[in-house]
């Protein structure tokens, strides 16, 4: 049986259910997915709830246990316990799993790979496709999970060509409508210029191109200058091909709108908890609303990083901030991870915030440093009543209201042992 054979079959599944609750993940893949969902269960009048989750676990399948499971973008990494514990589940997921699960989209078992290839959204519409095409969604949520890095290949090919998804090659960077010296220094793509608006302003005058005007004003040879100069002082700094390649090639579009910028304002959307919003984006393809939020996105990361900096206390071996309840515990670790470049810090940096009756804790390690945050994280945590983890230079963790200094002490010390015993 191949894929879009499969997905007929789940969609005959879910299309006899009468009440069908959707568990969909908390980014723009699951919103994407979850909208595609939604419209096709209005359709036929199938009544349905939308639940989005960061990560699923057994608690959350154990509360759901008695409900028809619909699984977007989550639950390939649960298939064992949907098994074990008998559930009525069907799930569309394209994270990498060989787990056998009958009622299960899982383009690994067909040969395609779920990391490139397609992505949750992208199976949704599969399933949906025979009732009505779900393309441009599917391929929001594809670009959403960074499939575009090289271009939409495999099945997102596929879908691309049954969606109304406009595409050219161009640069492959944000704001392409905003005055030039935006456009390059939001771009991380181009590291002399990201962050650094003073080095983009002199860079752009150097070659005598207006740092007002947009790369959609510009005539061919000016972006072709401007091309040009860019690559050169890539070159001349050192980045790999690998790096420059990334920043020409294939761009997609609906209705003039840049689908990076879509699927990257509905990512924070969902990280500020505004689903309702994210997917009225993906129904309504109401695309002001995501704009305006990226807008307001992007002042409150300002914002943030003005408020940590002016917080910001120093002890022996890390720096931290109290921000209590002006920096918003959804973007605490963006912010944390943007003061260490913004401020060249060479300490692991602790950022906290409010969070209803707790703490949230955000750590960030500068580049290079040989450090576990992870573990001296959980292990302060823990010893505080608190849950903690992460990676090595990025971890978080959430305590008990009051146990701030406690948290520092005791997350110091755990640093200080680790570089004594390194
Ligand atoms: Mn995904």
């Amino acid at each position: 049986m191949g894929i879009l054979e499969k997905a007929k079959e789940i969609y005959e599944i879910i299309r006899k259910k009468q009440n069908v609750f959707i568990v969909a993940h908390a980014d723009a893949d699951g919103v994407a997915g979850a909208s595609i969902f939604k419209m096709m269960m209005d359709e036929l009048e199938i009544e349905h709830q939308i639940k989005f989750v960061n990560y699923l676990n057994e608690e959350i399948l154990a509360e759901h246990r008695n409900q028809s499971l619909l699984l977007v973008d989550v639950g390939n990494g649960n298939l064992k316990e949907i098994k074990k514990m008998g559930l009525d589940a069907v799930v569309i997921d394209h994270h990498m799993s060989y787990e056998f699960f009958k009622n299960s989209l899982n383009p690994f078992h067909y040969g395609i790979d779920g990391g490139y290839e397609i992505s949750a959204s992208g199976l949704a519409h599969l399933v949906v496709r025979n009732l009505r095409g779900y393309g441009d969604i599917a391929i929001i949520g594809a670009i959403g999970d960074l499939q575009d890095r090289y271009g939409l290949k495999g099945w997102n090919r596929f879908i691309l060509h049954e969606s109304n998804v406009n595409v050219k090659r161009d640069i492959r960077l944000y704001g392409r409508n905003k005055p030039l010296y935006k456009m390059l220094s939001f771009s991380p793509l181009i590291p002399p210029f990201f962050r650094n608006v003073g080095a983009t302003i002199k860079f752009l005058k150097s070659i005598g191109i207006d740092e007002n005007k947009t790369w959609n004003d510009l005539k061919w040879n000016e972006k072709k200058k401007l091309f040009s100069s860019i690559v050169k002082t890539m070159v001349e700094r050192g980045y790999e091909m690998e790096d420059i390649e990334k920043l020409y090639g294939e761009v997609y579009e609906i209705a003039s709108h840049d689908i990076r910028e879509i699927a990257a304002s509905i990512n924070s959307m969902a990280k500020y908890g505004e689903y309702e919003k994210a997917m009225e984006i993906c129904i309504k393809k109401n695309f002001d609303i995501a704009k305006k939020f990226l807008e307001e996105h992007r002042k409150n990361i300002k914002n943030g990083i003005k408020i940590a900096r002016e917080k910001l206390n120093e002890s022996k071996s890390i720096k931290y901030f109290y921000a209590g309840d002006k920096i918003k515990d959804t973007i605490l670790g963006t912010i944390t991870g943007m003061l260490i470049e913004s401020e060249r810090i060479m300490k692991p940096v602790v950022g906290m915030a409010e969070n209803d009756d707790k703490i949230k804790v955000s750590v960030r390690a500068p580049k290079n440093m040989n450090i576990n945050l992870s573990l001296a994280i959980k292990t302060a945590a823990r010893q505080l009543g608190g849950k903690g983890g992460g990676h090595r230079m990025a971890a978080g963790a959430t305590i008990p209201k009051g146990y701030e200094n406690d948290f520092l002490q005791i997350f110091e010390a755990e640093l200080q042992s680790q570089s004594v015993s390194l």
